[in-house]
């Protein structure tokens, strides 16, 4: 799947990929290159990768620490089609420091190339969602830019073929993207009761479903999202807290938006932030969130 939207880009693009060490950067650019076996690292340095993947050049950066460095990136950074920037979501005694190092990226960026952040490690019980990492990063406060967010898992590969479709768009300025398409959620606790369900009706319809699936895969796959395509509908299963959520959308609606959302639903419900919970309803964009 993501090799095929690989091979769409048909103009040369230089992405910059930048990110603490142990982000992920290296795991990413590991499981693109997997589908292509025509992929190159021309240049690999002690804090720099770069490889050509079709039409592709990622130049990848592992950034902090050596300010020796910082008039490289600099230059890299400029003549970037598109920026990438990775944090581990799910080390948190490091948010800060990558926090910093993004808004010294930001700062010296052109304010025409897009920036796309990506959430990694999605596949972890404990990372943050892309609602918290755009709460630590204050991507609100970014400004004449255009920027996305995206849960990702540079392991499982979840979410890199929304990633790259965003990047596609803003290179080509066509749409692949659509937007989320929700028709129902079901969320089930341990015990197998329905303890969330919208619209509410829809419960009756699918709930005894939800726990039958639960319950049949109860030992394997905990934490990966799975999801079983029907027709033009989607259903993907989502586990977390203890809880079990299931929701159905439409085939062509963006994953790591979708198991995301999920997951932040899931948060809200589990800390009865049922504000939150409406909130996160009534909103349906495609990409991050
Ligand atoms: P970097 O290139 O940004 O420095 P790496 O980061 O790609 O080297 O990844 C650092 C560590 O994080 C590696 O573990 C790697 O396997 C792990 N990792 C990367 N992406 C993911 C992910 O999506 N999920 C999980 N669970 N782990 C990930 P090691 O143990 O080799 O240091
Ligand atoms: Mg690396």
């Amino acid at each position: 799947m993501l090799d095929e939207l690989l091979s769409l880009f048909r103009k040369k693009a230089r992405l910059v990929v930048l990110g603490l060490d142990g982000a992920g950067k290296t795991t990413m650019i590991n499981y693109i290159k997997r589908g292509d076996p025509g992929a190159t690292f021309p240049t690999i340095g002690a804090s720099f990768e770069r490889i050509k993947v079709r039409n592709l050049v990622f130049e990848v950066w592992d950034i902090g620490g050596q300010r020796n460095l910082r008039r490289l990136w600099d230059e890299y950074v400029k003549n970037a089609d598109v920026l990438i920037f990775m944090i581990d979501a799910a080390d948190r005694s490091r948010f800060l420091e990558a926090k910093e190092e993004f808004w010294r990226i930001v700062n010296i960026m052109e304010r025409s190339i897009p920036l796309l952040v990506l959430a990694n490690k999605a596949d972890l019980p404990d990372a943050a969602t892309v609602f918290e990492i755009a709460d630590v990063l204050e991507l609100s406060r970014l400004k004449e830019v255009t920027w996305q967010i995206m849960w990702v898992s540079a392991l499982t590969g979840m979410g890199l073929r929304d990633a790259f479709a965003w990047v596609y768009e803003q290179v080509t300025g066509r749409k692949l993207l659509k937007p989320m398409e929700i028709e129902g959620i079901v969320v089930i606790d341990s015990e197998g009761r329905v303890i969330f369900s919208h619209p509410k009706e829809y419960a009756e319809r699918f709930g005894a479903f939800v726990s039958a699936i639960d319950s049949f895969t109860k030992d394997s796959l905990r934490e990966i999202p799975s999801s079983v395509e029907m027709g033009e509908k989607r259903i993907v299963i989502v586990r977390r807290y203890r809880m079990t959520g299931a929701v159905v959308i439409s085939k062509r609606s963006p994953e790591s938006s979708v198991v995301s959302m999920m997951v932040e639903l899931m948060r809200s419900l589990s800390n009865q932030e049922m504000e939150r919970v409406e909130r996160l309803l009534k909103r349906s964009t495609y990409g991050g969130w």
